[in-house]
């Protein structure tokens, strides 16, 4: 009896897992030709975007990539025109907005990196240097249309578009993102904040700002700082900390000069520490940034071997350059006739750009030399062309190198070598293609970390830039907490 009843159960389980296996082959089928399925779209797109890794298909970072180049027109000093590339918001990416507003992802404060607080200052100092005015008392533009975002001038300005970026981040953050990682985020109570975020544009207020117009007696660039300082240290949020908690970008080397000595207990932002003396910036508490590379970075698939690079070294940039840029004359006079090498003076302007970026796409080195400052934009343009740096700057501080391991992809030469007739030359002939198209590959996979674009991407700049400032929190707080260790012992002593 038992016996008999077994066999029925036994073929009731298989029916069972047939049509299971034919439910799951179904779907799949279903999804594999979404097009013309029943399934409406929406619905389809759904349940693929679950998946954080649609977001950031190659396709879409294709989109962005293969924008328009250069227009010449753009290249001047302040021109208000953007490219169209310094936009990085493909029709997709709105697309992946509106699918992340379906799923109400709005990042979880408590699972944020890190909780910034940022003052609402007045258009002047940030968005409304773009010339935008939003209505009456209307501090901030509407940022989840990326559209309609006011754009920061292309040309020469955006190398140092970083505050941009920073704010635009932080304004979105509280809005649903798509798949994005919560890194950043912006919180309305100071006290709960790791951060305080200083909104000024202070690069962009020196260039565009910082001469004198008809009867002014103080630039605007100037006036500006002034009235930062006064509400800083007005606000109970500078005090509690001496400004220590503060966030200051401030990446064109120049910006921030009338109020930098007054604020620079904050943690500041920077392209280099060139124009600082050591008390007011320096490594231990101020974070360095990339510069918004100038040419168009090469897509992967795109980017030329070794044996399709037919210039050994490259080089273009100014060749007369005051404080430590006498290296660049001396290697000139070394490598100018020396065949396979490319070196020519000639600042970026005109089709500039467009040569730089084939130059660079068609070479095995670039070399970084340093100019009147340890840093330049051209480190950057050489990785997102691919082409290995040859960084000859011995002052030179690097953004996020305590998560990079430069050395992979790029070459240090001590200047004190690079002049010495033959060193230079040497030592590239000695890397081969074996090792060249190792850090060729080290280069094509770390480019992403110097993308600058909005809606940020995980990985990215933007991303890379709040993780250090985290990162640099902690040892800052090491730091001070070591420092109070003997502090009530000290007192003791004191008093008696
Ligand atoms: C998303 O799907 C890919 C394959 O398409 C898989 O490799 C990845 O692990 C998935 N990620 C998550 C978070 O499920
Ligand atoms: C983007 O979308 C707009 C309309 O929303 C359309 O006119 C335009 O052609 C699209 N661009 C691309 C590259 O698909
Ligand atoms: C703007 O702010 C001022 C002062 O807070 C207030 O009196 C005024 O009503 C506001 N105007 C609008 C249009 O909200
Ligand atoms: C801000 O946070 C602090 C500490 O968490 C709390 O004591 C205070 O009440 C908060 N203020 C407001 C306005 O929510
Ligand atoms: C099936 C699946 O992966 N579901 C996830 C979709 O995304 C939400 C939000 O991230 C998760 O909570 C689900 O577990």
């Amino acid at each position: 009896m038992s016996e008999k009843s077994r066999v029925p159960s036994r073929f009731i389980f298989f029916v069972m897992l047939i049509s299971l296996f034919l439910l799951v082959l179904s779907s799949l089928f279903l999804l594999q030709f979404s097009s013309h399925s029943l399934i409406p779209r929406s619905v389809l797109e759904l349940i693929i975007v679950n998946n954080s890794s649609f977001y950031f298909t190659p396709n879409f970072k294709r989109e962005q990539i293969l924008l328009p180049t250069y227009k010449s027109e753009d290249l001047k000093f302040q021109t208000l025109k953007p490219r169209e590339s310094d936009w990085k918001v493909s029709n997709s990416s709105q697309k992946e907005i509106s699918v992340g507003q379906k799923r109400n992802m709005v990042c979880d404060p408590t699972r944020a990196v890190l909780k910034v607080f940022m003052y609402d200052l007045p258009p002047e100092f940030h968005f409304g240097l773009l010339g935008w005015k939003g209505s009456v008392n209307q501090t901030w533009p509407e940022v989840d249309n990326p559209n309609h975002v006011p754009r920061y001038p292309g040309g020469l300005n955006l190398q140092h578009s970083v505050e941009y970026w920073l704010t635009l981040d932080l304004l979105s953050s509280n809005t649903a993102k798509s798949g994005q990682p919560c890194i950043a985020i912006r919180v309305q109570n100071s006290s709960q904040a790791d951060i305080i975020f200083v909104p000024f544009f202070s690069s962009l207020s020196y260039n565009r700002h910082s001469k004198t117009n008809g009867e002014e007696q103080v630039s605007v660039n100037k006036m500006l700082q002034d009235r930062l300082v006064r509400f800083l240290s007005g606000r109970k949020e500078w005090k509690r900390s001496g400004g220590r908690n503060h966030l200051i970008v401030a990446h064109h080397p120049n910006s921030l000069f009338d109020a930098r000595r007054k604020l620079a207990s904050a943690m500041l932002v920077l392209a280099d520490f060139g124009r600082y003396p050591v008390e007011l910036a320096n490594i231990k508490k101020d974070i360095i940034a990339p510069y918004r590379h100038l040419v168009t970075t090469i897509p992967r698939t795109e980017s030329a071997s070794y044996e399709e690079r037919s210039t050994l070294v490259y080089f273009q940039g100014a060749i007369y350059r005051k404080d430590g840029g006498a290296i660049r004359q001396e290697l000139y006079y070394l490598l100018k006739d020396e065949k396979d090498v490319h070196f020519a003076f000639g600042s970026i302007g005109g089709n500039g750009v467009n040569q730089a970026s084939h130059g660079m796409t068609t070479s095995r080195f670039c070399l970084n030399i340093a100019g009147d400052t340890p840093s330049s934009n051209r480190l950057f343009d050489a990785i997102v062309s691919h082409c290995v740096p040859v960084i000859i700057s011995d002052e030179i501080e690097l953004p996020f190198e305590d998560v990079l391991d430069y050395s992979e992809f790029s070459l240090f030469v001590r200047a004190a070598n690079a002049i010495k007739k033959g060193y230079l030359l040497n030592l590239l002939h000695s890397i081969k293609r074996e090792e060249w198209t190792k850090m060729w590959e080290r280069l094509k996979d770390i480019t992403h970390h110097f993308e600058y674009q909005y809606p940020s991407q995980p990985g990215d700049a933007v991303n890379m830039i709040w993780q250090e400032v985290s990162r640099k929190i902690s040892s800052v707080q090491f730091n001070s907490h070591r420092k109070n260790r003997y502090k009530r012992s000290q007192l003791v002593v004191k008093t008696n």
